[in-house]
């Protein structure tokens, strides 16, 4: 059966009722330079934005838009092709803006992401490493609800390249996988059930 469809704002067909759901990690990786390290410029680090496997996402994003801090010569940066990475130096920590701009026949507006540099790990911060970099990434989902029809059917028969350019970072990505989440949330549970089980053992024996 075909699906239902309606006409937008700006004429164009839309499906109702219909979502397609896009999954990107947008990510900083910080290599410190160790004995090449200035006060000025102190760590190497790249800024991206990436598809679950490190594919080229180019045919939902046309471009991103990276904002970064002012004391960054030209602080915004466009990349249009894969990879949508940048590359800087630096010695410090920001918090910095992505915009996404979509493919022209998705007729979306941009939306804007946060994100925080991080220079410095958070459970050993003094020790420095050149060779392990300092990894932040955080997993969003674009939901384009209700998408132009054209958009959904060229997206959802899209064929992805069986070879991409692999990003250098690309060893430092992080695994995003929903079922190993379920199982570290499952495995949480279990030792929070304990420890309530044991909390309550100790109360009992006290009264
Ligand atoms: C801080 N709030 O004080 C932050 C600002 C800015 C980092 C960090 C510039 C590099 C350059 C740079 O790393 N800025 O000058 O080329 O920690």
């Amino acid at each position: 059966m075909a699906s239902d469809t309606f006409v937008g704002s700006r004429g164009e067909r839309r499906l109702r009722h219909k979502e397609f759901v896009f999954p990107v990690v947008v990510g900083t990786c910080a290599f410190y330079l160790g004995k090449k390290a200035t006060e000025t410029q102190s760590h190497k680090w790249y800024l991206y934005v990436r598809g679950l496997n490190g594919e080229d996402i180019g045919h939902i994003i046309k471009k991103v838009v990276f904002n970064l801090h002012p004391t960054f010569p030209n602080p915004t940066r466009e990349v249009t092709v894969h990879p949508f990475e940048i590359e800087e130096h630096g010695w410090g920590e920001f918090e910095l803006n992505v915009t996404l701009h979509f493919a022209d026949d998705a007729q979306e507006q941009s939306v804007d992401i946060f994100h925080k540099l991080k220079l410095y790990s958070e459970v050993e911060p003094t020790n420095q490493s050149t060779k392990k970099p300092v990894v932040n990434e955080q997993y969003e989902e674009l939901i384009f609800s209700e998408p132009v029809e054209a958009f959904y059917q060229r997206v959802t028969t899209f064929t992805p390249p069986v070879a991409f350019p692999i990003p250098s970072i690309a060893p430092h990505f992080r695994v995003f996988d929903p079922a190993d989440d379920l199982h570290k949330i499952n495995q949480a549970r279990q030792k929070v059930a304990h420890m309530m089980a044991s909390v309550k053992r100790q109360f009992e024996s006290l009264a």
